[in-house]
């Protein structure tokens, strides 16, 4: 009887520590943040989209990458904004092949100054549902930006980050109004986590890859 209790007190602490070191090691672990560049009163976010991340421990997940104001693509999704500024303006290089919108909803831009994106230069308040490679979405911030992959037949697709703008891409560029002071978290909704269940687990569930924190202090 004894030996029962003790067993299932020792199980119940292996059970603690395990949830302690998940919590600590493996949600807590964040990549260092980005800051945006400042010009005036606009904050300056230069991001890109991966198809693969190229590099340990992950080398085939999908990614996001952030330009640090040195000018050198940090693996982070933490972005950090100046609460000064008046808005935030983003560039995104999106480098990867479309998978597609389950939710045509996220087909529509929502939450940009002027409701428009510019996809190579050319407003657009929405794209095909079948398009998106990935999105930029910050619920919290009613901001939906879905982010046209390449064409599959595109020659000169990069393969590692961080990806260079003499590969095949697309430039998606919009503008929001800074946020009050706050976190706020984003994340891309198209399923494009390859090999995992409904393409939504691995990258899609992991900070510094398709998720990741707007932080305005
Ligand atoms: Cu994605």
């Amino acid at each position: 009887m004894r030996g029962r209790l003790l067993g299932v007190i020792a199980s119940f602490g292996l059970l603690v520590g395990v949830v302690v070191v998940y919590f600590i090691f493996i949600l807590e672990e964040a990549p260092p943040g980005v800051a945006a560049s400042v010009h005036g009163t606009t904050a300056q976010l230069t991001l890109q989209t991966d198809a693969s991340y190229g590099h340990a421990p992950y080398p085939d997940w999908v990614t996001y990458e952030a330009r640090d104001p040195s000018g050198h693509w940090q693996h982070s999704t933490i972005l950090k904004i100046p609460a000064g500024t008046r808005y935030v303006h983003v560039t995104v290089y999106e480098y990867d092949t479309a998978t597609g919108l389950r939710n045509p909803f996220f087909a529509y831009v929502r939450g940009t100054v002027g409701g428009v994106i510019q996809l190579n230069g050319r407003p657009m308040n929405y794209v095909d549902a079948a398009s998106p490679a990935h999105t930029f979405t910050a619920p919290d911030l009613g901001l939906n930006v879905p982010l046209p992959g390449i064409d599959s037949s595109a020659k000169n697709q990069c393969a590692a980050a961080p990806c260079r703008t003499s590969e095949a891409h697309n430039t998606i560029s919009f503008t929001f109004k800074t946020p009050k002071p706050g976190n706020y978290r984003f994340q891309c909704i198209v399923p494009c986590a390859l090999g995992f269940l409904y393409g939504f687990g691995g990258p899609m569930q992991t900070i510094g890859y398709m998720d990741g924190m707007i932080e305005v202090a």
